[in-house]
């Protein structure tokens, strides 16, 4: 992706997607495409990465039972996952810790439809929506997708509130550690001050992805 404008259209059914390069994050992130894939295109495949969280049961169950079926979609490709960490609830505090972790997946999908596949795992895993940033069996964003920048109804990327949140920076900066911030800072840096990572701890179990 270079650096310049780019208006393009990624059409999911009628919606159509503005896209636009986000330099910091494309400059840092694989450059896989020029172009979002389109729907049902045999485009090559991008990278995007998914934060996952739990909360609420079985937790690490949750989480590795959400990559096996994100792994076994035709279209997606898990390549990595951090590592997992348990950590204090954020935005909501009355719950109790949450698991979360971050997977790195290639994909041909156009946004929309990846997030429509993460829709139908956290429905799948029994996700009920009671209170925003209350407890879940299971919580799949979509963080990144091919260094673009989106902003519509359904979907933003970068996520909106991902900077804020060292249960986001800590695992993607495993995998990522080179990506820049929108404060033009690099992501390994950032996660080493104590106010990024305090709250986030490695949980000793790992999760095993088909
Ligand atoms: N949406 C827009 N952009 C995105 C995106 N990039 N990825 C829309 C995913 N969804 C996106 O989400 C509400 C709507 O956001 C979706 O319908 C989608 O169209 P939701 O999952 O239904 O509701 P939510 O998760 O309760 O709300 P929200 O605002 O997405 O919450 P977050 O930001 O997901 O935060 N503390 C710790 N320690 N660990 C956690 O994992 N998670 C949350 C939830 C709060 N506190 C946490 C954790
Ligand atoms: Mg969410």
């Amino acid at each position: 992706m270079n650096g310049s404008a780019m208006s393009g259209a990624a059409m999911n059914g009628a919606v159509a997607l503005t896209v636009m390069p986000v330099g910091s994050i494309s400059s840092s992130m694989p450059a896989l495409s020029e172009t979002p894939p389109s729907e049902g295109s045999s485009a090559p495949p991008v990278l995007a990465y998914i934060g996952a969280g739990s909360n609420l049961g079985d937790r690490a169950g949750c989480l590795a039972r959400a990559a096996g079926l994100l792994s076994e979609h035709q279209r997606v490709k898990v390549l990595r996952a951090s590592r997992i960490y348990e950590t204090e609830p954020w935005g909501y505090h009355d719950q109790p810790r949450f698991l979360n972790m971050i997977l790195e997946v290639a994909t041909d999908l156009v946004p929309l439809e990846l997030l429509d596949v993460l829709q139908g795992i956290e429905n799948a895993l029994g996700r009920k929506r009671f209170v925003r940033w209350g407890p879940r069996t299971v919580d799949l964003d979509l963080l990144l997708y091919d260094g673009l920048a989106i902003d519509e109804d359904r979907l933003t990327i970068p996520h909106p509130r991902m900077w804020d949140r060292g249960f986001v920076l800590v695992p993607l900066a495993e995998l990522i550690p080179d990506l820049m911030t929108p404060a033009g800072e690099r992501l390994g840096d950032l996660v080493r001050r104590p106010e990024v990572s305090r709250g986030v701890v490695p949980y000793p179990a790992g999760c095993a992805i088909p």
